[in-house]
């Protein structure tokens, strides 16, 4: 549906990408050109594309785009002039900061079921494993299941491994639907941090009733104060956080492992001509290990031989990629944006899907090649895709009946329409979860975040950005905000954290490698070399942001940037945000009392007032708060003055007197042996 009001048709146009905005100096780069190459392809090949669709929408409409249009009830649709010239309430009376509050609420929720029902199969996972009830799968990391059985109060001694699974999954379950109390993991947040969220009463309780309370909340006639929603909001997202998305992270490193470094590959040159080609697309990885575990099947390798391939060669798409990237150093073919492209390559055999981040135009564009397009979760199914129902118990045989069918249907392959990119591959230094981290910095007996506090407090790292979430197809081929962004904030000696495509985008891009110190300021490549990490670390797929919360609390604890999340020299972004797990993360992030900046568009900018609350108001709150910034360039100016701002506040910009040590002074120190 398009505005009635010309202004506001106006406005809607306005809203089409600015290409000079957006442009970025890594126009002509390895990916743009890429992509850029993809897409003509396509188009000359009738193939449609993400952008071709994007274009077709245009203008969009211009209510929907600023949160101003209201279809929770069947009194509406109503929506709200932004101009001033039209009706200022729906037919219930609600206004512009009620009807965008509750969108926002309600896509928060959204992303929260979404992140939290993938933890919830993790759990159930965990629990059928230490049954034996899952052919397949194991425990891998038992230090891990310990450390989580602490947090879930499980007594571990002198039991089994498999009954200390079997009840951290059950524990792991209840705080879904549990009836009374909080989620268990927010004791895992400064203290300071726990105490604000008690006294602003957004505690987390079960998952389900969080995401429940605000479908409930922001129906016709319930919550009709803003801030009040918002603060529901921030509950629900710590739910997730803190709950389910920790949750999903934590119980797949017991089951698949604990990411450590790995080198891996990524972008569409990862295709193989001569190989046997699986894409696995989507975010739960209990699918794509087990289709990992049958490609490496000899008798399914032989068979791929049989008709003619060198053997199987498995890539990703978007974060159930990253998992196993992360894990395994699998080859990424690319984000969110490319599923298309990397099925224009014509080399694919079957993408395998599971959850989230599946565009149903993948069955048509399949179609145009020999590929099979398989869904697998019956969460999941696409009208005109196959639909092989793998659950707990059938996962590994199911896989091996999938990659069969890949291997079948090599031989249907025309060799004439493949096309796969030839320099489209990129290294990659991958696996920083917050515990290799710790490693990386102290060592195997003092793992610790303190050398990071110190070279901050030092000031050679003047902070740390998580940039993180989506790619989107607001974003025109060849401009790459995210690598200007990260650039930029190496340079001015800011390590840089990455989950979700974000992190695929930059390690397709070659800016996952150690080598990348070259790019840094003084300090952060001093402090990176000595370390022996990348300056940009990939910390894991979208879900894995929980990660992220852990290693703020842990340099909170380490001592000297603060007692809270909220003092500490960092800022959180996600230029291209695209899901609402996007955004429910943000909330998350801001609730955590982190700053976070959003690029693109501002989903509430339709209201003032609620604009205003989440861009200002909400600091005075939370700690933490949005901003909503289209240029590139700003948002790197934002996170640096962000920053400097906190250092401000430390006291740490001040550099300390040097002063050698005497005699004297030597004396006075208290050292124990
Ligand atoms: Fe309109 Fe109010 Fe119903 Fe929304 S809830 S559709 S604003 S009447
Ligand atoms: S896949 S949620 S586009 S990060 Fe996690 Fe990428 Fe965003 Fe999907």
């Amino acid at each position: 549906m398009q505005p009635k009001d010309k202004k506001t048709k106006a406005k809607a146009k306005k809203t089409k990408p600015d290409k000079k905005e957006m442009k970025t100096p890594e126009k002509g780069s390895n990916g743009g050109t890429i992509a850029e190459e993809m897409l003509k392809r396509m188009k000359e090949g009738g193939v449609e594309s993400i952008y071709d669709r994007y274009e077709a929408q245009q203008p969009q409409c211009g209510f929907g785009l600023v949160g101003l249009c209201c279809r929770h009830c069947n009194m509406g649709p109503c929506n709200v002039d932004p101009f001033g010239k039209g009706p200022q309430k729906g037919v219930c009376g609600a206004d512009a900061n009620t009807i965008t509050a509750r969108h926002f609420t309600r896509s928060v929720a959204a992303g929260a079921a979404a992140h939290s029902d993938h933890g919830r199969s993790i759990a159930q996972l965990l629990v059928a494993t230490a049954r034996g009830e899952a052919p397949g799968y194991k425990i891998k990391d038992e230090e891990k299941l310990m450390m989580v059985a602490e947090w879930f109060d499980v007594k571990t001694d002198g039991r089994k491994v498999e009954e200390i699974a079997e009840e951290v999954g059950e524990m792991a379950l209840a705080e879904f639907g549990k009836s009374y109390g909080f989620q268990r993991f927010t004791k895992r947040a400064p203290e300071t941090r726990q105490k604000l969220w008690e006294k602003l009463n957004i505690t987390p309780r079960a998952i389900d009733r969080e995401v429940t309370e605000s479908m409930h909340r922001t129906g016709m006639g319930s919550d009709q104060d803003y801030k009040n929603l918002i603060r529901q909001a921030s509950r629900t997202a710590l739910a997730d956080g803190w709950g389910g998305s920790m949750v999903a992270t934590e119980l797949q490193d017991i089951l698949f492992g604990t990411p450590k470094p790995i080198r891996g590959k990524a972008n569409l040159g990862v295709l193989k001509e001569d190989e046997v080609n699986i894409l696995v697309h989507g975010h739960e990885p209990q699918i794509s290990e087990m289709v990992a575990l049958a490609t490496q099947d000899p008798k399914l390798i032989e068979a791929a031989k049989a008709v003619g391939a060198k053997g199987i060669n498995l890539a990703g798409i978007c974060c159930t990629a990253n998992e196993l990237l992360m894990r395994h150093g699998i080859p990424m073919a690319g984000h969110m944006k490319m599923q298309e492209m990397a099925i224009a390559t014509g080399s694919i055999e079957a993408v395998i899907v599971d959850i989230q981040c599946i565009m149903q135009a993948d069955v048509e564009t399949s179609k145009c090649y020999h590929t099979k397009l398989i869904t697998t979760c019956s969460k999941a199914r696409i009208v005109g895709a196959e639909h092989v129902d793998i659950t707990d118990e059938n996962a590994l045989e199911q896989a091996k009946k999938i990659v069969k069918t890949a291997i079948d249907n090599y031989p249907n392959r025309d060799r004439s329409r493949v096309y796969i990119p030839k320099d489209a591959v990129k290294e990659m230094v991958v696996g920083f979860s917050h515990e290799t981290i710790k490693y990386m910095l102290g060592g195997r007996f003092r793992a610790s975040y303190r050398p990071l506090n110190d070279n901050i407090m030092n000031g050679k790292i003047r902070g740390v950005a998580g940039v993180v979430g989506c790619t989107s197809p607001k974003v025109l081929p060849g401009h790459q905000p995210y690598i200007e962004l990260v650039k930029e904030l190496i340079a001015n000696n800011i390590l840089v954290v990455e989950t979700g495509c974000a992190a695929t985008e930059c390690g397709k891009e070659g800016l996952m490698i150690p080598e990348l110190q070259e790019a840094c300021g003084e300090g952060l490549r001093e402090v990176c070399e000595t370390v022996g990490i990348p300056p940009i670390l990939h910390a894991g797929a979208c879900v894995d942001n929980s990660r992220i919360l852990i290693a703020c609390s842990e340099m909170v604890e380490e001592g000297g940037l603060g007692n809270d999340i909220s003092e500490l020299p960092l800022a959180g972004v996600c230029y291209e945000w695209m899901h609402e797990k996007a955004l429910c993360i943000g909330q998350y992030f801001v609730a955590s009392g982190v700053f976070t900046v959003f690029g693109i568009n501002s989903p509430v900018q339709g209201a003032p007032d609620v604009q205003k609350w989440l861009t200002e108001g909400i600091e005075e709150e939370l700690g933490g708060m949005w901003a909503f910034e289209p240029d590139i360039k700003k948002v790197a100016r934002l996170v640096i003055d962000h920053i400097e701002k906190k250092r401000d506040a430390l006291g740490i910009n001040v550099l300390a007197e040097r002063k050698l040590f005497d005699m004297e002074d030597r004396r006075k120190l208290d050292i124990k042996v």
